[in-house]
């Protein structure tokens, strides 16, 4: 392997507006990558610190310029001249030198820029799509995930008019990414009809491109979708099913849920979900309680787990010592993978270890706020993730990823994930 010449990085913008980084890694051999960094808005209380300047007269204090000040300085200066032999001594050094447990002095955004853009020029000195790389490196055979679509948006991603923050259509047997993205089209536009129709909204999306009307409640949401799977010609639970991200840490306080008006407790949010998933063709269930509750993931779990996934998203982190507490105390079967959660390729592909090895499903996420950057999708190929969470299929930030595995479909010749 070639050593590294310079590592930069360039402040940009994210899908909502806000600073995020760009970094670039050159490699003495000419071969270099560059990747960008995503950020979320319903962040977990665990996640590695995401470094912003705090300097309210700037972008409301959420410029990233000392995050990119650490890799053209501190960075740079410690990993010009060095060859590293693999994705795992770079990330090994990078946690070193910044010497926290969560990233904090460097900044997770600066330090996952910098795995990012080393990983994509290594993947161009092999000459290897990005995906094939990161399949050779997790020693996995590479196949497209199954799209998990935003249709409608509440809680921190759309203003809070209702407690659920996405509602998402999975096409459960449909052969190809391609044939997926037509159905969710087709269900899209008549949720579209129907918002329009009832709540006379325009097709304005929120954060992550779902429609988000004032519904009544989080069950008029799911209503709602069930009613837009038929009214597009489908079959609710056989053609198209739903999943949820309840997103509960976002409201819960002191182990009160204000759950859309009322106060329930976590007995009461698990008999919420369990009475959805019985009378709604839901088959996920993300972060249906708070990322404290142990206990109550625990019920939640035992309630509901040999019925559908129970997806830890605020509750992991795609931290490897949740997912080993949570594995233990059987509080969920399903791992949300965010890299930008842990800050490393590596220490997420711990995690996706991890997962597996309990025999988990593994749902590869983007977050709210995204760029035009691709890389998740290769990533979720690569690392043979069983579905992807990217969002809607009306803004570019998102269409990068769907429209990547597009391509991956037709002209590397890669399967969907049954
Ligand atoms: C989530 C993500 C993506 P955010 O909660 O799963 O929907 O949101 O990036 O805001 O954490
Ligand atoms: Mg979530």
């Amino acid at each position: 392997m070639s050593e590294i010449r310079s590592l930069s990085a360039v402040e940009i913008l994210d899908s909502r507006g806000r600073p995020t980084l760009l970094a670039i890694c050159q490699l003495s051999n000419g071969a270099w990558g560059q990747a960008s960094v995503p950020a979320g808005a319903s962040t977990g209380a665990n996640e590695a610190l995401e470094l912003r300047d705090g300097d309210a007269q700037r972008h409301d204090g959420l410029g990233c310029l000392q995050a990119v000040a650490n890799i053209n300085g501190e960075i740079n200066d410690a990993l010009a001249g060095r060859r590293f032999e693999s994705q795992a001594d770079l990330d090994h050094f990078l946690i070193e030198l910044d010497g926290r447990y969560n990233k904090a002095r460097l900044g997770a955004n600066a330090i996952l820029g910098t795995s990012l853009a080393f990983c994509r020029a290594q993947a161009s000195q092999r000459n290897a799509p990005l995906y094939a790389h990161l399949a050779q490196m997790a020693g996995l055979r590479p196949r497209l995930p199954r799209p998990m679509v935003n249709l409608f948006s509440g809680g921190a991603h759309a203003g809070g008019q209702v407690a659920v923050q996405d509602l998402q259509i999975v096409v459960p047997s449909a052969p190809t990414i391609g044939r997926v993205l037509e159905v969710t089209a087709d269900v899209f536009r008549a949720a579209g009809k129907i918002v329009y129709d009832r709540y006379q909204m325009r097709l304005l999306t929120a954060d992550e491109g779902g429609l988000a009307p004032s519904f009544e409640s989080s069950e008029r949401m799911l209503h709602a979708a069930v009613e837009a799977i038929e009214a597009a010609g489908y079959r609710p639970g056989l053609d198209v099913a739903l999943t949820v991200d309840v997103a509960a840490s976002q409201f819960c306080t002191d182990g009160s849920y204000h759950f859309d008006g009322a106060e329930q407790d976590a007995a009461g949010m698990t008999e919420t979900i369990a009475s959805w998933a019985q009378r709604y063709p839901l088959i996920s269930v993300e972060d249906g309680l708070d990322q404290a509750d142990w206990i109550g993931w625990q019920s939640l779990s035992a309630r509901l787990a040999q019925k559908m996934m129970i997806l830890g998203d605020d509750l992991l982190c795609t931290n490897p010592a949740r997912i080993q507490r949570a594995i233990a105390l059987k509080a969920a079967n399903s791992l949300l993978l965010k890299v930008n959660q842990i800050g490393t390729l590596t220490e997420a592909l711990t995690a996706l270890r991890l997962a597996r090895d309990a025999g988990w499903k593994v749902v590869v996420s983007a977050r709210s706020g995204e760029t035009e950057d691709d890389w998740l999708a290769d990533l979720a190929v690569g690392w043979a993730g069983d579905y992807i969470k990217v969002g809607s299929i009306t803004q570019s930030e998102r269409l990068a990823k769907y429209n990547r595995m597009l391509v991956l479909e037709q002209m590397d010749g890669l399967s969907l994930s049954g």
